[in-house]
């Protein structure tokens, strides 16, 4: 690079990250052939409107690799395209979510979504993201005895409230989610289903966690997570009379963004090609592995982890216990002297708040990429285990 001044951060960070345990359930690691489609110059072309309906000239290119990407983002979940429809324009995971709401739920209308201090995220209504001012939260919680979904107490709170949409998929939640229970919920309260699979889109891309697509009326993904590609999301929808389809599309275009970055369309083409592979699914096998023993040698060092367990790529650790341990923040800082990237993380019913919270969020997507196996979970816990312990 002649820019000596970015290429030596980049080289910087570059050492960084080669240079921590990231246990961060979020982050991964991509391939050079996903860079090299982020920093092609696709990123120079302008492409407002969608493949054959642009509202630039010079884009029969880009138009192939966006009706590419939306063939493998498709194939890659074994979807029927007469049955669904894939924008994979959507900058990020919310935005993404933004447009779904905009499309199918109207001004002041209800969503339901679980809080964030039960596992949810902020754009599933919460009252300090802008979906949760332009609409109004039915907020949900974890049963505070499990930790896990009560879908009875869903139930009945769906009805009641009659709300419009209902959000399923989260970012802090260790377990399976039922979603046919959920599709019965929203059938019962006349609710959209709405499954926001950022966390989880490579485990069902890999078959190791049960897939959404059955059940739910709208899917919106991340693809940076286990999905292991760019910063960019993909909105799935089911083709019917009701037209969602259609109605997220203009939603996304001209509703809420301009220019889509083609250049990580074609990242995101990348990706679900790779996450095609033989070697992708032992990959998502391995992640859930790992996630179980790391979570299973942190419980013998005595440590809560919420829930009891993992079913995913994720775990959380309850740090505070009661007083007699160290705070989330306290936690994360210690664990990143030591060389361990984690994230604070509320858990169920935090008596803390969420700048300090409770406890940790760990997860395995980035360290099962570079090559972790079992044998690497017992060192890593017995690590985290020394660290919080000395602090
Ligand atoms: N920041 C993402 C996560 O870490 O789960 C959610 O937006």
């Amino acid at each position: 690079m002649r820019d000596k001044e970015v290429e030596k951060l980049i080289k910087a960070e570059e050492k960084r990250q080669k240079s921590v345990i990231n246990l961060i359930p979020s982050e991964n690691y991509v391939s050079d052939d996903v860079l090299r489609a982020l920093g092609s110059v696709l990123n120079n072309k302008y492409s407002e409107g969608y493949p054959g309906a642009r509202y630039y000239g010079g884009n029969i290119i880009i138009d192939k690799v966006e009706e590419l990407c939306k063939k493998r983002a498709l194939k890659l979940f074994k979807l029927n395209p007469a049955e669904w429809h894939a924008n994979v324009q959507p900058l990020s995971g919310s935005p993404a979510n933004l447009a779904v709401y905009s499309a199918l739920v109207p001004i002041g209308g209800k969503i339901m979504g679980l809080l964030l201090s039960s596992g949810g995220h902020l754009t599933h209504g919460q009252k300090m993201s802008m979906t949760g001012k332009i609409w109004q939260q039915v907020p949900y919680e974890v049963d505070p005895k499990t930790e896990t979904l009560d879908y009875e107490a869903l139930k009945k709170l769906a009805i009641a409230e009659k709300t419009n949409i209902i959000v399923a998929g989260y970012t802090a939640y260790p377990r399976f989610v039922d979603w046919k229970k959920f599709r019965e919920i929203a059938d019962a309260a006349g609710a959209i289903l709405m499954v926001d699979m950022s966390h989880m889109a490579g485990l069902v891309a890999g078959g190791v966690y049960p897939s959404p697509f059955p059940y739910a009326d709208v899917v919106t993904t991340t693809t940076h997570k286990t999905l292991r590609g760019p910063r960019s999301a993909i909105i799935f929808a089911k083709k019917d009379e009701r037209s969602f389809d259609k109605k997220i599309d203009k939603a996304i275009i001209p509703g809420l963004q301009g220019g889509p970055h083609e250049n990580a369309i074609a990242g995101v083409a990348v990706c679900l090609k790779e996450a095609m592979s033989p070697s992708f699914k032992k990959y998502a096998k391995q992640i859930i592995k790992n996630a179980k023993i790391l979570a299973g040698e942190l419980k013998k060092r005595g440590w809560r982890i919420i829930s009891g367990g993992t079913d995913s790529h994720l775990l959380l650790v309850d740090t505070w216990m009661n007083g007699k341990g160290l705070s989330g923040k306290d936690a994360e800082r210690a664990l990143e002297k030591g060389g361990i990237i984690v994230n604070k993380n509320t858990i169920p019913g935090d008596p803390r708040g969420p700048l300090d919270p409770s406890g940790i969020r760990l997860g395995t997507p980035a360290i099962t990429t570079q090559g972790m196996k079992e044998k690497d979970m017992a060192k890593i816990a017995e690590k985290i285990d020394r660290i919080l312990h000395k602090k």
